[in-house]
């Protein structure tokens, strides 16, 4: 059970995705809850504003912290607090497992240029990326980090041994998960090229595929993420 605060400029983006397959399905049986929460009905003045020119000068408009922090206090109960923002640090594995654990969080999604410096500092905010590369806005980036901590609470996915099998998990020891193959075991695609299925994994020799598997995943990482073998050794 986690619930998530979204303070946004837009809650019709939530659940979004998530109200979808497992994790909607989850969403439906309680297993996770979200509350989002409209920044803009925070604002004070007439035309509804929630952000501001940059001191200093600059492109762009920023969110203000005085708004931002109301919507935060109208929660009912404090918690971790997570601004998604490209300057964060990069969201891995390790850092979903422990925010999966935790019984709420609160998720600030910015726009424009970003929201004043004082709100986080003010609110000890974590900053955390998805990646390098930059979104128009935090709403994305929150459905990606919530869909990561939903899919690994208990009762969510199917098959318990999944989780720790994939890329990334415990069992592949942090590398690339090898590749998967199900029938038909010879396919001739459009183009008239055939593809069969690896003879190793239709031997039934577990041992030999588990090595097979091992095998693959090292050459992929190497080939693909060579930086996850340094860590992984
Ligand atoms: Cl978390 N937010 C935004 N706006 N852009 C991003 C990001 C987050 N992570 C990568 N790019």
């Amino acid at each position: 059970m986690i619930n998530f605060n979204l303070l946004t400029l837009f809650p019709e983006m939530f659940p979004g995705m998530l109200g979808q397959s497992l994790a909607g399905k989850a969403l439906a049986r309680g297993d996770w809850s979200f509350n989002a929460i409209n920044i803009r009905d925070f604002s004070t003045d007439n035309h509804k504003t929630v952000d501001d020119t940059p001191y200093g000068g600059g492109a762009g408009m920023v969110m203000r912290a005085d708004i931002i922090e109301h919507a935060l206090l109208s929660l009912k109960k404090p918690s971790r607090n997570i601004y998604l923002s490209p300057r964060g640090k990069v969201l891995n594995q390790a850092l979903v497992k422990e925010l999966s654990q935790e019984q709420d969080l609160t998720l600030l999604c910015g726009r424009y240029e970003g929201v004043d410096q004082r709100i986080l500092d003010a609110h000890d905010f974590e900053e955390v990326s998805i990646g390098d590369y930059v979104l128009s806005g935090g709403e994305p980036a929150a459905l990606i980090l919530m869909d990561s901590c939903i899919r690994l609470l208990p009762n969510v996915m199917g098959n318990v041994d999944t989780a720790d099998n994939e890329s990334f998990g415990s069992a592949t020891n942090g590398l690339l998960e090898y590749p998967h193959y199900t029938r038909p075991a010879s396919w001739t695609d459009a183009k008239g090229n055939t593809h069969n299925v690896p003879d190793i994994l239709q031997s039934g020799n577990h041992a030999k595929i588990k090595d097979w598997r091992r095998e693959q995943s090292k050459k992929l990482t190497q080939a693909v993420r060579p930086d996850l073998l340094k860590k992984n050794v």
